[in-house]
This record gives structure tokens, C-alpha cells and sequence, in this order.
């Protein structure tokens, strides 16, 4: 109860902040995206990580708030990035099965983009295989709704649940992103690596775009390039930025 009085609180000053880290395109090495990764400035702790305090914020509806503000703040900082200087760099926001299934979600993300002028297309929403197959018609109904506004999506940490091939063909989805457990053990372990031709397979059946998550070295960049994956993610291409150094370290690898 006390964490979740601070985490309210924290809300209304304020103290949440997004940090955004690189998507490569391994066609041409650019910088593909960044994905929005929340963190807490904690007057006395210091930067909470979201590990600590984003599963205890979803056991309440205080999910849907916190989801609320990161849904404003990406679409709020993707304008400043325009308007401060020209880049218009697509932004993906994770989102929580609460605040995915509540019922106003499109309709806050289209009024976001309308604020700030965003192209709809230049926002990823990220969710998580557990998600949508344990709300398979809501996820399949609202993903939907979503590309047709132009919106894009992408399924999270994907590999680690347990979703069939035959339900994947059910979303339209627009992108995998294999969670880092594969992308990590594919070096030392063959069993990983046949899942990620697999996974790359049928993505290519499907017409997904395929990342890599969790590229920290450039044997493993080497792996995921040779099992066909287009984009990759990881510590090799950086860690998740404040916002003011994004525009320093990425716009010329644009
Ligand atoms: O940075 P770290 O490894 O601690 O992140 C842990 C988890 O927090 C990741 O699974 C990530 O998807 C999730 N996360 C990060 N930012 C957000 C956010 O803005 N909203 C939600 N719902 N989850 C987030
Ligand atoms: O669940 P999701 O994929 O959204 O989680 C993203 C989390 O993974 C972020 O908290 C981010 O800090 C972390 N992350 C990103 N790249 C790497 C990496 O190369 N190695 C490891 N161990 N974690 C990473
Ligand atoms: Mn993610
Ligand atoms: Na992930």
C-alpha cells in the first residue's frame, strides 16, 4: 500500500521519466527506432528501474495511469525531437495487459498523436504474448483498430510464453522481437539458434519484420545477422538514454 501511495504520488510530481534505447536496422546499420523504457527519479532512492516498481503497479488500476502518462510523454517527446532538431524517429512504448485491454486506451493514444502532431505510423506499441492469448478476440478486435489508425505492432519478449504458431497467424502483427534468452544462448547452445531460424521462418511466412533483443556482442550480432533477423536491439548498440542525449548520439546514425 505504501509503495503504491509513493508511486500516486510520484505521478502527480512528476518523478517518472523515459529513457529510449537504439533499434538497429541490420540492412544498413541505422537507427531504426528507440523504444521508451520508464524509470522512476526517486527524490531519496535515486533511478528506480521499472523491474522494481512496474509489476507492482500492475496489480492495481494505477497501471493504467502510469501507461497513460508514457503514451503522452513518447508522443510529447517525439514532437520536441521534431521541432528541436528535424528527426522524426519512430518511438515503441510497452504496454501492460491492464492498460492494453482498458477501454479507452485508442482513444487516448489518437488524441496523444493528434496534440502533437505524430504520424500514426511512427508508433510501435509493444505487448506481450501472454497478452493476447489470454484475450485472444480483445487483442485480435483491438489490434485491429490500431492498424487501421496506422499504428504498428510488435510482440514483446516473444519466445518466452507460449503462444502457438497457429495464434500467431490470428494477430496482425508487425514485428517479433525475440526475447534475449535466445538471442544470448544461441552462441553456446545450437538448440537456440534452430528456435531462432524458426522463429525468423515464420515470421517471413507471416510477413513480420523479426528483432533481435539483447545483442551485447559482436559474435552474437554475427549469429542473428546470419539467421536473417532485420533489426537488433542491445548493450552493442547502447543502453536506454535520457531524451536530451538521444539527439546527440543518434541523429547522425539516422
Ligand atoms: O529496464 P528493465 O529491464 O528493468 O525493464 C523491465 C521491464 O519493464 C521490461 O519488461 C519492460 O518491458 C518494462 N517496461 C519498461 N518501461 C515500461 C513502460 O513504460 N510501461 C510498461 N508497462 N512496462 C515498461
Ligand atoms: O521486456 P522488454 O524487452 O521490454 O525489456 C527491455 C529491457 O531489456 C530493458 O530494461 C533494457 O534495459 C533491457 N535490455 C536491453 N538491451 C539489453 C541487453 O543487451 N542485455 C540485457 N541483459 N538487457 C538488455
Ligand atoms: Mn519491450
Ligand atoms: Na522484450
Amino acid at each position: 500500500i505504501l509503495i503504491e501511495e509513493e508511486m500516486r504520488k510520484a505521478l502527480d510530481e512528476d518523478q517518472y521519466v523515459l529513457h529510449f534505447q537504439p533499434k538497429m536496422d541490420l540492412r544498413n546499420q541505422a537507427v531504426a527506432g528507440v523504444e521508451a523504457l520508464i524509470r522512476w527519479e526517486h527524490p531519496d532512492r535515486g533511478l528506480i528501474m521499472p523491474g522494481e516498481f512496474i509489476p507492482i503497479a500492475e496489480q492495481s488500476e494505477l497501471i493504467v495511469d502510469i501507461g497513460r502518462w508514457t503514451i503522452r510523454e513518447c508522443c510529447r517527446q517525439y514532437q520536441e525531437w521534431v521541432r528541436t532538431t528535424g528527426m522524426e524517429l519512430p518511438i515503441s512504448v510497452n504496454i501492460s495487459s491492464k492498460q492494453f485491454l482498458h477501454h479507452d486506451f485508442i482513444e487516448q493514444i489518437l488524441t496523444e498523436l493528434e496534440r502533437n502532431s505524430m504520424p500514426p505510423h511512427h508508433l510501435d506499441i509493444e505487448i506481450t504474448e501472454t497478452l493476447a492469448i489470454e484475450n485472444k478476440e480483445v487483442t485480435q478486435t483491438k489490434i485491429e483498430s490500431l492498424k487501421d489508425y496506422g499504428i504498428t505492432i510488435s510482440m514483446d519478449d516473444f519466445g518466452t510464453g507460449y503462444t502457438s504458431l497457429s495464434y500467431l497467424s490470428m494477430f496482425s502483427i508487425d514485428r517479433l522481437k525475440i526475447d534475449r534468452t535466445f538471442i544470448q544462448g544461441m552462441v553456446h547452445d545450437s538448440s537456440h539458434a534452430v528456435i531462432v531460424d524458426s522463429i525468423v521462418s515464420v515470421a517471413r511466412h507471416l510477413d513480420m519484420v523479426v528483432t533481435a533483443e539483447g545483442v551485447e556482442t559482436n559474435q552474437q550480432l554475427e549469429f542473428v545477422k546470419n539467421c536473417d533477423c532485420d533489426e537488433a536491439q542491445g548493450y552493442l548498440f547502447g543502453a536506454a538514454i535520457p531524451a536530451d542525449h538521444v539527439a546527440d548520439h543518434l541523429l547522425d546514425r539516422l
